[in-house]
């Protein structure tokens, strides 16, 4: 199963790299030319990453449960998102053209932060979205209250470190006090805790893990932590989860989930840190197009991922 899961986050990263730069060549077929790359780019990449390891995990071990979903607090992450949905045919089922296939990877990543495309978010238009994430804050409220009166759902939240120094995620850290009853669906939190927001460092990651710990259990939470990518680490705290639903039903679990910002993509550009770091957020590259060197890194990075060996023009993926 591990080795099923970090295929499915290499295939993930690829394609969510991809629709952040490419316009053409989208197998690299060729060596990548300017021409390749978009006029603007727009997007985020430092979330994408953690998104795609969390949700490649979260696959994994309920992908076939109906009564499983997934509320995404970062939805600036969408091209994380929508690689998932489009890896899983999901995308397919409300939009015929994102077929998981040579046309459709062309199709998913042209499109992507294109006028009369997708947007650069989370948006209703993304199947089964129920916060969009746009605006930071809600996605712990959102999926308290998607499971209030359904005691069948479980529902994991992937909530930002910086989205939890918003009032509104802040103050629904108190509603497990509230609703955690047998009446109501099981909400499992994950604090994405990648150390940085928009232009700086988080409180949450600048706290130490006895001050964060501390803090979850004061609002009622038995914390479980997960350091790094390793998805051994990342199921042995889904099934402690569970063992903490069962034996602690009044004091839930809560995921910290420690992982570098940006990770897998470019470390330094121009002697800065971009990877596990906030230079990460947006377009780690933003002269891709203009730059020879940053258009080599650019398919250094993408290569990296050996999407050749994930997916087959012929057969789709093999993942
Ligand atoms: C209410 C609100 N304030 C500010 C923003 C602007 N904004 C977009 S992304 C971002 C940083 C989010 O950081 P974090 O939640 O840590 O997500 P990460 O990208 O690190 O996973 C901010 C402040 C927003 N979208 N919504
Ligand atoms: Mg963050």
């Amino acid at each position: 199963m591990e080795d099923k899961i970090k295929r499915r986050i290499r295939a993930a990263n690829y394609l969510t790299v991809a629709q952040l730069f490419l316009q053409n060549n989208f197998l690299l077929d060729d060596p990548l030319k300017k021409e390749d790359v978009k006029p603007r780019l727009l997007g985020h990449w430092g979330t994408c990453p953690g998104i795609n390891i969390v949700y490649a995990n979260l696959h994994a071990r309920y992908g076939k449960d109906p009564n499983f979903s997934f509320v995404l607090g970062p939805g600036h992450g969408f091209p994380a998102l929508q690689a998932n949905l489009f890896i899983d045919g999901d995308l397919a089922k409300v939009d015929k053209k994102a077929t998981p296939t040579k046309e459709g990877i062309a199709y998913l990543c042209k499109q992507f932060s294109w006028p009369g495309g997708f947007p650069s978010h989370a948006s209703p238009l993304t199947p089964g979205v129920i916060c969009e994430g746009g605006e930071l804050g809600y996605s712990l409220a959102t999926a308290y209250g998607s499971a209030l009166g359904h005691p069948e759902k479980k529902i994991a939240v992937l909530i930002g470190d910086g989205e939890l120094e918003t009032a509104t995620a802040l103050a629904s850290l108190n509603l497990p006090k509230l609703l955690n009853s047998k009446a109501n669906g099981k909400i499992l939190p994950i604090l994405h805790l990648n150390g940085y927001k928009i232009s700086g460092p988080t409180i949450s990651g600048r706290k130490s893990e006895r001050e964060l710990n501390e803090m979850l259990r004061g609002f009622g939470y038995t914390p479980v932590t997960i350091l790094g990518a390793n998805p051994a680490d990342f199921q042995d705290a889904l099934v402690r989860a569970n063992q903490i639903f069962k034996e602690s039903p009044a004091h839930p679990p809560f995921i910290v989930f420690k992982s570098k910002k940006g990770i897998t993509g470019p470390t330094f550009i121009k002697k800065v840190k971009i990877a596990g770091n906030y230079a990460s957020h947006q377009i780690p590259l933003p002269d891709a197009k203009t730059d020879p060197t940053q258009l080599m890194i650019l398919q250094r990075w993408l290569e990296s991922y050996r999407f050749q060996d994930l997916f087959d023009t012929k057969k789709g993926f093999t993942i």
